[in-house]
């Protein structure tokens, strides 16, 4: 056979080993199509990605959906069950494993009671799994202890959608619409690096004119977009919105007419708003008057509006009355329900909008409903089968948890996608919590920081391997199909589930064949509720994804809400004043940097997934600090040197990088390394009293160089 013959023959060969995975990112919640290519040729596999169109991202990928699959196919997933013996995880039976959970669960329920056992969630899991993980602590273990990563994320912005609108979906209009708003505003949101897809729907807006105003500490890609950049003092922008208000109330911005017939609370707002002082408000947040006037005369004349508001205003400790009020100010000009006119709570995690909705939460059961209301015990204790007076009531939040754990409440945990070890404030509080745990089960693809102190790690299956309903952050439902074989030992987080009450005897209540099956108990379990998903069917999915409510099957969904109405039973939205404030721990003498946390483009959150994707991993190796090097030269740093970064709490060895793009008195980690690189060893442990936020976005530290060499 000649050269050229051969080489024809190999590469039909490849071609005719060819696999096509149709699949869905894993990462945010823009969740974009996509098709994953796998080409066998001769002994290697090689990987090719390409974009699908959909809706939501209109055919684009970013860098992270790209090279998504590394970390699914990467050698370090876990594929059997792992067992702690004499310090050492070795590989076990599911049988054992599932035998040692019986065991365990059941001697420290005997122990410490019901509630000692507690389960920990994520917004990764599909609204299948989040929907059985509330059941499985409810029914299942019986306990009233269960939260999840959310609580991180999109509390502040949830409470404060509820409190105002009387319901909470990320986005009340459709992405579509972003291109006709005249007017935006991008609060504590860095879209262009964590939900790069987006971007053209802002892009488009601007083309069509609106004027654009980015609120952040730094200059970011999105703040580059904008034509007027707020460089606002971390965690006062509360303050810096009360500004805008009294300008937009005194100047005559307000529709009187949208107050009147569709508001409550205007009055009590504006005499609050008569004794804000602008001069104070100035000095608060470090922006100047002018600029604070401008971006409220641009809002208020523009003919339609929108507000997006992301984790950098809401993980304050008073990140909830902050979005309270930038929905003030939606509702005072009647910039909503309408076309280009809205708020939008840029949710984070790939299912973090469902993951909210059907009873991971502490005080809540599915489709919104609430642990502490009768008739919606009644309605869900019907539907799973057990009277009413056995189930739970509500518990406490992600954090609280830990520190029931510190007061001996609760002693086993099951963790199902979260790495808390590194996402908690106060990590090192955190990581003394997993320890003082009798039991730990971590359920994973991999090996996590968390992972390291469990008991027993089981092996979950990968985006691309299990089938399930994603909401993304427009609360548009999509189905991801499983589009790959998992490995023979692996099982999906709902048959782990399943598994677990079968053992624990509570098999009736679990004996589910499919994701499917479980999607339509949830159907029945949030019909009526606030998240209806009663009328959406996997069959209706298959195509383009349908919007939550949808109350009945006829139904398609509905795209933009409050159009006539609110959702509280009078219809109204709702004013409140809110209080200038100042965060407990700020910049002071001893520690008088401001630390500020969050996220670049190439990692996604603790990292566990991105750090074992090649590609990923590349871009961004190591955890740095940026500071202004006006800052760095009065604290004797060098540009790209190992410096300690310290507070109250404790401290991080990171590598200075050096930008005049932040402000002088702030400087920022990323949170997506662990160990001596994770920030969250020096983030406060103070909650928003409301929502139970973390105030992750500011904190109190100093810096000093790793090596003196003024010594030397
Ligand atoms: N690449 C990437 N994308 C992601 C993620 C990821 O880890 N990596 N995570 C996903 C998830 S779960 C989430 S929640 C979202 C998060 O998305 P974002 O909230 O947009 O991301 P962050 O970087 O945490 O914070 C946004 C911005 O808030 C600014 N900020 C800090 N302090 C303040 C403040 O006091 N006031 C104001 N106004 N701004 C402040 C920061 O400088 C930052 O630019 O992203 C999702 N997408
Ligand atoms: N300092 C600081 N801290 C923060 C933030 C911040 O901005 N600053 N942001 C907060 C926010 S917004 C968030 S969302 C949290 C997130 O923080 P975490 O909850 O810790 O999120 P991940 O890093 O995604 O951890 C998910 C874990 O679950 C695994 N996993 C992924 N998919 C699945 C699955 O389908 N099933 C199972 N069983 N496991 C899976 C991953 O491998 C990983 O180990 O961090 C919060 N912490
Ligand atoms: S990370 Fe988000 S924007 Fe990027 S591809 Fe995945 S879903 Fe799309
Ligand atoms: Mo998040």
């Amino acid at each position: 056979m000649s050269d050229l013959l051969k080489h024809f023959r190999t590469k039909q060969q490849a071609v005719g080993s060819e696999k096509v995975y149709h699949t869905q990112c894993p990462y945010c919640s823009m969740q974009c199509k996509m098709e994953l290519i796998e080409q066998r040729v001769v002994e290697r596999k090689r990987f090719k990605v390409v974009p699908k169109n959909n809706p939501t991202s209109e055919g684009r990928l970013c860098i992270k959906g790209m090279n998504a699959h590394q970390h699914a196919v990467n050698k370090e997933r876990i594929t059997q069950p792992l067992m702690k013996k004499n310090g050492e995880f070795v590989p076990v039976s599911w049988e054992d494993a599932l035998q040692f959970i019986k065991e365990r669960f059941t001697a420290i329920q005997h122990e410490d009671g019901l509630n000692a056992l507690s389960v920990y969630g994520g917004g990764s899991l599909t609204n299948e799994e989040a929907y059985l993980l509330g059941k499985f602590a409810r029914v299942g273990l019986k306990t009233k202890y269960i939260d999840y990563n959310g609580r991180f994320c999109m509390s502040a912005a949830a409470t404060a959608a509820n409190q105002a609108f009387g319901m909470d979906r990320g986005l009340t209009n459709k992405l579509s619409e972003i291109p006709y708003s005249k007017c935006i505003i991008l609060a504590g949101t860095n879209i262009a690096e964590c939900q790069p897809t987006i971007m053209p729907y802002f892009q488009k807006a601007k083309e069509n004119g609106a004027y654009i105003i980015a609120i952040d500490p730094r200059e970011t890609a999105t703040t580059k977009m904008a034509d007027l950049h707020l460089k606002v003092r971390p965690g006062m922008d509360a303050s810096l919105i009360n500004g805008m208000l009294k300008t937009v109330v005194e100047e005559g911005y307000v529709d009187q007419a949208f107050i009147e017939t569709r508001t409550n609370g205007f009055d009590e707002l504006k005499t609050h708003l008569e004794a804000i002082d602008l001069k104070e408000i100035e000095a608060l947040t470090g922006v100047s008057l002018t600029l604070i006037q401008k971006a409220a005369q641009e809002y208020g004349k523009a003919g339609s509006g929108m507000i997006f508001t992301a984790r950098g205003v809401e993980q304050q400790t008073d990140g909830y009355m902050t979005v309270r009020n930038l929905l003030n100010m939606l509702l005072v000009t009647g910039k909503i329900g309408k076309i280009g006119s809205g708020y939008g709570a840029i949710t984070g995690q790939g299912n973090g909008q469902g993951g909210r909705e059907h009873g991971q939460k502490a005080d809540q059961l599915p489709g919104y409903r609430s642990i502490e209301n009768i008739e919606h015990r009644h309605y869900i204790a019907d539907i799973w089968g057990i009277p009413e007076s056995e189930l739970p009531r509500k518990g406490v939040s992600a954090y609280e948890m830990m520190e029931k754990i510190h007061e001996g409440e609760i002693t086993a945990m099951l963790v199902l996608g979260s790495n808390p070890v590194v996402s908690n404030p106060n990590a090192l509080f955190v990581e003394e919590a997993m320890k003082k745990l009798k039991c730990l089960v971590v359920v994973d693809l991999f090996l996590s920081e968390t992972g390291k102190y469990a008991d027993l790690i089981l092996p979950t299956s990968s985006y691309l391997e299990n089938t399930g309903t994603m909401t993304n952050l427009e609360g548009r439902v999509t189905l991801r199909e499983a589009a790959k074989p998992r490995s023979n030992e692996v099982k999906h987080d709902w048959e782990i589930l399943c598994e677990i009450a079968r053992v624990l005897g509570k098999e009736k209540y679990f004996s589910y064949e499919s994701s499917e099956e479980i999607f339509n108990e949830l159907r029945l379990a949030s019909r009526g509720g606030i998240a209806d998903y009663y009328g959406i069917t996997y069959e209706k999915l298959r195509n383009n994804g349908v919007y939550w409510p949808c109350p009945s099957v006829e139904e398609e969904g509905k795209g933009r809400i409050f159009e006539e109405s609110f959702a509280h039973k009078d219809g109204k939205g709702v004013i409140i004043p809110v209080e200038n404030y100042v965060p407990k721990e700020h910049a002071n003498e001893e520690y008088p940097l401001n630390l500020t946390t969050g996220r670049v483009m190439s990692h996604y959150l603790t990292g566990v997934q991105t750090r074992r994707s090649p590609t990923l991993e590349a871009r961004n190796i190591e955890a740095f600090v940026e500071i202004h090097p006006n800052t760095a030269k009065k604290f004797k740093v060098k540009d790209k040197a190992l410096v300690k970064v310290e507070s109250i709490r404790g401290s991080i060895v990171v590598r200075s990088k050096f930008t005049e793009s932040i402000r002088e008195d702030t400087v920022f980690v990323p949170f997506h390394w662990g160990d001596n690189q994770c920030v969250n060893r020096l983030t406060s442990e103070e909650l928003d009293p409301t929502c139970k936020m973390p105030g992750f976005k500011v904190c109190a530290v100093t810096i000093s160089p790793l090596v003196d060499l003024t010594l030397n």
